[in-house]
């Protein structure tokens, strides 16, 4: 293990398979961007794991570059944080078949995004999609990670990686550190606008929110959210689930607290609320659209980023993956 006296190190991705959403930036990157003074940061587009399901070859290249504009645009720093292209770090995969070694099949079974994701695209069941969290195990502990800033959505996954670190740590002693999952107190779980009932997702574009949206069609998705057939803004996730997410949201977004906006809202209907929770929305992404927008036009810039990114993260991971290939018995070239 790396010297106790090094700063904590998080580590945490996310794939380019859709556009940034608001439930995304409220579940990761709001903490990711939190934790750069405190910690030592590696954050990754994480390309790979896009590829699990079918991808277009130009469109996935235009989103991991929007992706890393966006990053930067949120608060990320290439100063204070590394910020890299997954698929540029070869250890990523190297490391990840050595781990599918020590993983069981029943315990992939169990990953419930696995189970979504096979029933969402149930003509195309890939090995990759089942091995998924062993990938996402290996993008973690190559960084030898003390935490990884998440949604609730990914705890499950977080603790099948420490499962995978501590029996491979238990056959050739102390290789990785057992990471720790991160999960805000507020935004873990970002519903859909449309369907409270179900997580906000890049592929429900109607009821997600991207942050590259423009005013307007955020207040429409807004105006159009599901509520309910009562008139009062009320905590209360079982019974109002649509009006509950929204005041997360609104919470979120502005920095208040439940009971704040409770009282903010209290004898209004939701014709005042949703507006409020639009604008909220749009006072946050607005200036990361307009930075996100600017740096765009800057190839140059965003390919030195990510050079240099990979670069630093590829030092890391190189010498996790030696050591990990001198324990399980491989001969060093
Ligand atoms: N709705 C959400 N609420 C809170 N956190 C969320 N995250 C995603 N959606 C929400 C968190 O953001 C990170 C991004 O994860 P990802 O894009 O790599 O994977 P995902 O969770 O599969 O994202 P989507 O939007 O649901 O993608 P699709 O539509 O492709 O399935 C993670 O930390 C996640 O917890």
């Amino acid at each position: 293990m790396e010297s106790s006296e090094r700063k904590k190190r998080i580590f945490s991705g996310i794939q380019p398979s859709g556009e940034l959403t608001l439930g995304s930036y409220m579940g990761a990157l709001k903490s990711w961007v939190n934790m750069q003074e405190e910690y030592d940061c590696v954050y990754c587009i994480v390309d790979m794991h896009a590829i699990t399901v079918r991808q277009n070859p130009a469109e996935l290249r235009r989103r991991a570059m929007a992706q890393l504009a966006q990053y930067i645009a949120c608060g990320l720093d290439p100063e204070k944080s590394i910020l890299f292209i997954q698929s540029h770090v070869p250890q990523h995969a190297e490391l990840a078949w050595v781990l599918g070694c020590y993983t069981q099949f029943g315990e992939l079974s169990r990953m419930t995004q696995f189970k979504q994701k096979s029933q969402q695209h149930a003509d195309n069941i890939t090995a990759g999609l089942f091995t998924y969290p062993v990938l996402m195990a290996a993008d973690i502990l190559l960084y030898q990670a003390d935490a990884v800033p998440v949604g609730a959505d990914q705890k499950q996954h977080v603790e099948l990686c420490r499962d995978i670190a501590g029996r491979f740590n238990g056959i050739y002693g102390d290789v990785f550190t057992l990471p720790e999952p991160f999960i805000p107190r507020m935004g873990a779980r970002i519903m859909s606008l449309g369907n409270p009932e179900n997580k906000m997702s890049k592929s429900d574009p109607e009821g997600c929110v991207f942050l590259m949206d423009s005013p307007e069609d955020i207040r429409r998705k807004f105006k159009r959210a599901v509520t309910d057939s009562e008139t009062s803004v009320r905590f209360d996730p079982a019974g109002k689930p649509g009006v509950s997410n929204l005041l997360t949201i609104y919470c979120a977004a502005s920095g208040r607290t439940v009971e704040a906006a409770e009282a903010e809202f209290a004898g209004q209907g939701y014709g005042v609320f949703k507006p409020a929770v639009a604008d909220a929305v749009i006072a946050l992404t607005e200036p990361i659209r307009a930075e996100a927008s600017r740096l765009m036009k800057d190839r140059t810039y965003l390919e030195g980023i990510y050079r240099s990114g990979a670069e630093r993260a590829e030092q890391l991971a190189r010498r996790t993956l030696r050591k990990v290939y001198k324990k399980v018995g491989f001969i060093e070239r």
